[in-house]
């Protein structure tokens, strides 16, 4: 007899002790984002039957042709953080600044403030590969009842108290963490409700899989084109499988299941690599040091970065411990 799959509510309900929030306050978060992803997933899912294909015509703070699908993600999960009062303010990778929310009865009194991904790897849409939202959780730094301010955003990654990603695949995943692990979620899109399908995920030590964009290659610096090298070598346990997606969340995961190294390097097109440290690597890297795995620039760890911009980009190798240490001394050699 299958033992029945708990839901993600029940979860919640039963680890709610552990979590540094308030009674309720996570969970009120969690559903918020639960509901949202549930929209954009239907989004999504018919994406190819609609027209909502095709970019919107406008341009996000990062110069990328916003996708028609990146703009109705944004707007719904912002809208439904809102409609919680528990967010104090909420900053979007697919919004120039950060959003203030002033709750009218309680003027300020909420503690939380979300960093979000709405869509990332949004360019794979119109090519039916996988995409994802990414989503970051602070307790604010200044005052309870003053106005949110950049401070509170710009918060190093160790201060995060939640992050987690939905990815929106061959099924729909929501894989979060609180600090006391990390959980995965299938949602059952019959009923709407996600079931705890992946208990406790965990970066095998080491893996044998690589990602990265090699026609970046001639521009990566000395140390990443060494350790590409040695993934490609005839030696013990190597060559390394080649596996790239082009959508971080969707590498992410099955590194995270298989084993296996992440990489953005920096490089002469992109001097400071091309994720953004705020919605897309802290909270990856939380995740992946909740997962026994390991995330760095390429000389240490991303979670000890100081931000000094809501938008600013960071290299970034994250995955299996081992892999990533390895790759940190090939940057090492190639100073
Ligand atoms: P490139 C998507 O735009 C993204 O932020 C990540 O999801 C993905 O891993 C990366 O950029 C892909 O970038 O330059 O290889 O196409």
């Amino acid at each position: 007899m299958q033992q029945k799959k708990k839901t993600l509510g029940e979860f919640i309900i039963e680890n709610q002790s552990e979590f540094k929030f308030s009674s309720g306050e996570l969970s009120k978060l969690i559903n918020a984002i639960r509901l949202a992803a549930k929209v954009v997933n239907h989004e999504v899912n018919k994406a190819g039957l609609i027209d909502i294909l095709g970019a919107a015509g406008d341009t996000n703070i990062q110069g990328e042709n916003q996708q028609k699908l990146d703009v109705l993600a944004n707007e719904r999960f912002i809208q439904t953080l809102k409609n919680r009062e528990i967010v104090c303010g909420i900053a979007s990778e697919e919004e120039d600044d950060f959003i203030a929310i002033n709750s009218l009865d309680n003027q300020h009194q909420n503690k939380y403030v979300v960093l979000i991904d709405p869509l990332d790897g949004s360019s794979n849409i119109d090519v039916n590969v996988s995409v994802g939202t990414i989503f970051s959780i602070y307790r604010r730094v200044t005052p309870i009842g003053s106005p949110v301010t950049l401070e509170d955003f710009l918060q190093p990654g160790i201060n995060q108290v939640a992050a987690g990603y939905i990815v929106y695949g061959t099924s729909t995943m929501l894989v979060y963490t609180t600090g006391h692990g990390v959980n995965g979620f299938t949602l059952n899109p019959a009923i709407g409700t996600f079931y705890l399908s992946n208990p406790d995920m965990q970066f095998p030590e080491s893996g044998n899989i690589y990602s990265v964009n090699e026609g970046n290659y001639i521009h990566f610096p000395q140390g990443v084109k060494d350790y590409i090298k040695y993934c490609q070598m005839e030696e013990g346990d190597r060559p390394y499988t080649s596996r790239y997606i082009g959508s971080l969340v969707s590498d992410f995961h099955r590194n995270m299941i298989k084993g296996g190294i992440y990489m953005y390097p920096k490089s002469s097109v992109n001097s400071e690599g091309k994720l953004r440290l705020l919605y897309e690597c802290n909270p990856m890297a939380f995740l992946a040091e909740q997962a026994n795995g390991k995330a760095s620039d390429g000389f240490g760890r991303i979670m000890e970065i100081q931000p000094t911009e809501l938008h600013q980009r960071v290299p970034f190798f994250c995955g299996s411990r081992l892999m990533v240490e390895k790759a940190e001394e090939f940057m090492a050699a190639g100073q």
